[in-house]
């Protein structure tokens, strides 16, 4: 789990105290009968498909992550007056903007305020802000100026988490502190005020990207009402506490999903750092960046690819470059991402896929040597072009279609096939690819002991479903419990994959996985906690049902995905 992420949760974890909720468990809460985007809002928003995320602010300095090193590698002392140094001279809004549209991004989140507490921005609610730094100038003033005079959207990432305002309930290392004395009413209030101005003197903004779920007497609520009457087309993350308009994976792309919208919130850093990570930091591949976008969309989601900018102002030239390399290819096949929906086919280890009016966008990055199976499609293909050079042939039958192209036409980093229809490609229902590396457990029989309130959102099946994005659970106090496949038939198997829910950290705390051998379970492997990343090999075995049974718990058990590999 990366670091930050763990961070994340156990601050979340550690506010269990029914002050706040994990975001998880808010994305999935009930929707509250809050106002809601315009449809029209939200699908501009998604038509972007690829923004730039900046964390930046006087940390920099440091070289260390945003709001969780202080106090942690960095004292708070020293934390605190960072910004009595900072002088970004480097600093200019409308070269951020432009490193931002050569890598083909649509809007930009700057961090106006994180979880240190700093405002970027000229705030009448504090003097903890940039205007009282040696660089005296409204960031995020320039910025959205330099956003709106080069025609690309503006957002604000603000966290409605404080550690430094001594209202704030929580402070520093990472939240886990909590003070003797805050007042939540009096933070709400600054919180409230804050928003306001940011909505108000640098609007129209195309989202408002709250952090860190804030959850107390329904005030994610209140915060969403005066943000939808101050700008009623803005989208709003699900990060408020209280639903929101789209969903927020963090360092991982979410599943695929046609109904509710979701953002993956990644980093070019090749350390996963958000703020400046120093000189040898280094960035991520271009194949693993293209394949985030790529692959984000044909699930039907936004990417929000993160830069941290240097202490000069500046955003280092290795950043900047790989960007140039992804704006590029934008630049070139932009059509099979801007505006489009994904799927049909689901994005897999083989590639992804996206649509727009008749056309799909088949991107490749594995053929099974030349030809390329995929699920058949109820429409007609008339006409099949490879948008990255060379011929390709297709064969389209009632149980397949089969693609078709010599090893040496195929792309290094994507092979891009435009199939034309007879009719709209939109209506396509969502298919998957099988392929011989696939869990055997997809879409298997299965039950449970026991699910989350009946809930079929929460159903045995959600384990089985190919889509860590959904999860089996069980009611809340649940401490002991079993999910059982049944494969159809009897199967070999040797490697058994289980990823438990992130939310909260190692529930399952000791199990058992079986098979049944006649009328009786024979254990194949034991253990205590298992993790998101539970994986274990052993001599293959043949067996038709498999079981998890979970012996103890701290509380109810939850598995996004239990897989089963020949
Ligand atoms: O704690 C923050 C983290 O620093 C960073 O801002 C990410 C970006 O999505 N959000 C929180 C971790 O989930």
């Amino acid at each position: 789990m990366k670091k930050n992420m763990k961070r994340y949760l156990s601050l979340t974890a550690a506010l269990t105290t029914g002050l706040w909720l994990q975001a998880a468990d808010v994305s999935t809460a009930p929707q509250p009968a809050w106002p809601r985007v315009d449809p029209a809002a939200i699908k501009n928003w998604q038509d972007k498909r690829f923004g730039m995320f900046i964390h930046w602010g006087p940390v920099s300095l440091t070289a260390r992550e945003i709001g969780w090193s202080r106090g942690a590698e960095t004292p708070i002392a020293v934390y605190d007056n960072l910004y009595r140094q900072f002088n970004p001279t480097n600093f200019n809004a409308d070269e951020w903007v432009a490193v931002a549209k050569n890598a083909g991004m649509k809007y930009i989140v700057l961090t106006t305020k994180h979880h240190d507490g700093f405002c970027l921005w000229d705030t009448k609610q504090t003097d903890f802000n940039i205007m009282n730094s040696p660089f005296g100038r409204d960031v995020v003033k320039e910025l959205s100026g330099a956003c709106k005079k080069a025609g690309i959207s503006f957002g604000t990432y603000y966290s409605t988490c404080d550690w430094h305002h001594p209202d704030f309930p929580l402070t520093s290392p990472g939240g886990n502190v909590k003070r003797e004395k805050y007042d939540l009413d009096a933070y709400n209030r600054y919180l409230l005020a804050q928003i306001s101005e940011l909505i108000t003197n640098y609007g129209p903004l195309i989202t408002i990207w709250n952090d860190v779920p804030q959850r107390f007497e329904g005030r994610g609520a209140n915060t969403i009402k005066l943000v939808r009457r101050l700008q009623p087309d803005i989208t709003i993350n699900n990060r408020t506490g209280d639903g929101g308009d789209y969903e927020t994976p963090e360092q991982r792309l979410g599943g695929f999903n046609l109904e509710r919208p979701w953002e993956s919130c990644m980093t070019i850093s090749a350390h996963n750092a958000w703020a400046w990570g120093g000189s040898a930091d280094g960035v991520k591949s271009l194949e693993a960046c293209l394949r985030m976008l790529i692959s984000g969309a044909g699930g039907d989601g936004n990417v929000l690819l993160n830069v941290g900018p240097r202490p000069d102002g500046k955003i280092d030239p290795e950043q900047s470059g790989r960007l140039k390399e992804v704006g590029d290819w934008l630049a070139k096949y932009g059509e099979s991402i801007y505006g489009t929906r994904g799927g049909p086919f689901k994005p897999g280890k083989w590639g992804a896929s996206t649509r727009k009016g008749n056309r799909i966008y088949v991107h490749v990055y594995e053929f099974d040597g030349d030809t390329l199976e995929l699920p058949a499609i109820p429409a007609r293909i008339v006409a099949v072009r490879a948008l990255t050079g060379g011929q390709v042939r297709f064969q389209q039958t009632e149980s397949a279609l089969k693609l078709t192209m010599p090893a040496a036409s195929h792309a290094a980093l994507d092979t891009l096939i435009a199939l034309d229809l007879d009719q709209s490609a939109m209506s396509i229902p969502p298919l998957r690819r099988h392929s011989p590396s696939d869990s055997l457990a997809i879409g298997a029989k299965v039950t449970a002991s026991n699910v989350y309130q009946h809930q079929t959102e929460y159903a045995a099946e959600k384990a089985l479903d190919d889509d860590l994005e959904t999860r089996w659970a069980t009611d809340g106090g649940t401490r002991q419990a079993w999910l059982e496949v049944d494969l159809g038939k009897s199967q070999t198997f040797s490697r058994i994959a289980v990823h438990e829910w992130e939310g909260d950290k190692d529930r399952i705390q000791k199990f058992e996985i079986q098979i049944r051998d006649g009328a009786d379970w024979k254990t194949l492997l034991a253990g205590t906690t298992m993790g998101p990343n539970f994986k274990q090999s052993f001599p293959p075995v043949t067996a038709r049902f498999v079981r998890l049974n979970i012996l103890e718990a701290k509380d109810g058990p939850t598995i996004d995905e239990l897989q089963i590999f020949k």
